[in-house]
């Protein structure tokens, strides 16, 4: 067998370019060829996310492409809880302010909500769950998350939404500032991913 025979296509229910990077980035050299939406000529499926939590939202993504495809998926719902807020924007992070709305905007936003609040009650965390819906139906999902707080202002050009504001203490930067291979090895999404990637060996499915 060659290694292309070898290699897995994989689709990944998302139309978000940064997570989908992130995604590659992670299991390379794993021999899985991941697919978006865009790949797929699937990016205006409309698909209604309004679970009440990331594992709902992942599954509703996973679950709407897997009935479409007749393939196992993989879906990404992830977002930022900022303790000081409840836990906003959370599950609404991407519609946080408006889809559209550049996150210049919206991490400014959050830096302005937080003024005057100190150090210790500026704790947050970003949270990834992957779904994986199978053809059968199954679903199963696994949960990443790294803890950090919201900085004073927007600092590194790395990643994508919310890492410019997102501080962790133990690299004494943001996950902005971190390169992609450091950011991976610690974030929701790296933890949460590696997990999807050991049940799948588990169960054979790769
Ligand atoms: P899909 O549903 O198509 O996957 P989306 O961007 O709408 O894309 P979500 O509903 O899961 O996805 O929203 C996730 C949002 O959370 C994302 O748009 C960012 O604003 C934020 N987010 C998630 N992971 C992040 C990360 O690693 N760094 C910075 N922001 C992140």
């Amino acid at each position: 067998m060659n290694m292309q025979e070898q290699t897995k296509k994989i689709i990944v229910a998302t139309g978000n370019e940064g997570k989908m990077k992130e995604i590659r980035e992670i299991l390379r050299g794993e021999n899985i060829l991941f697919s978006s939406l865009r790949d797929e000529g699937l990016l205006d499926v409309e698909i209604v996310e309004d679970g009440k939590s990331f594992e709902e939202n992942a599954v509703i993504k996973a679950r709407k492409i897997s009935d479409l495809t007749g393939q196992m998926v993989l879906a990404d719902d992830s977002g930022l809880e900022v303790d000081y807020l409840d836990k906003a924007p959370g599950i609404y992070s991407a519609r946080y302010l408006g889809e559209d709305t550049p996150y210049s905007i919206k991490n400014q936003h959050i830096i302005d909500l937080l003024d005057g609040v100190a150090d210790e009650k500026r704790t947050a965390r970003f949270v990834c769950v992957i779904a994986c819906a199978f053809p059968d139906g199954r679903t199963i999902t696994c949960r990443g998350t790294i803890e950090g707080r919201i900085g004073y202002e927007e600092k590194g050009t790395n990643g994508f939404g919310y890492d410019p504001i997102f501080y962790v203490p133990e690299f004494g930067c943001t996950t902005s500032e971190l390169s992609p291979e450091e950011k991976n090895k610690v974030s929701h999404r790296g933890k949460a991913l590696v997990a999807m990637y050991q049940e799948l060996r588990r169960e054979k499915v790769l």
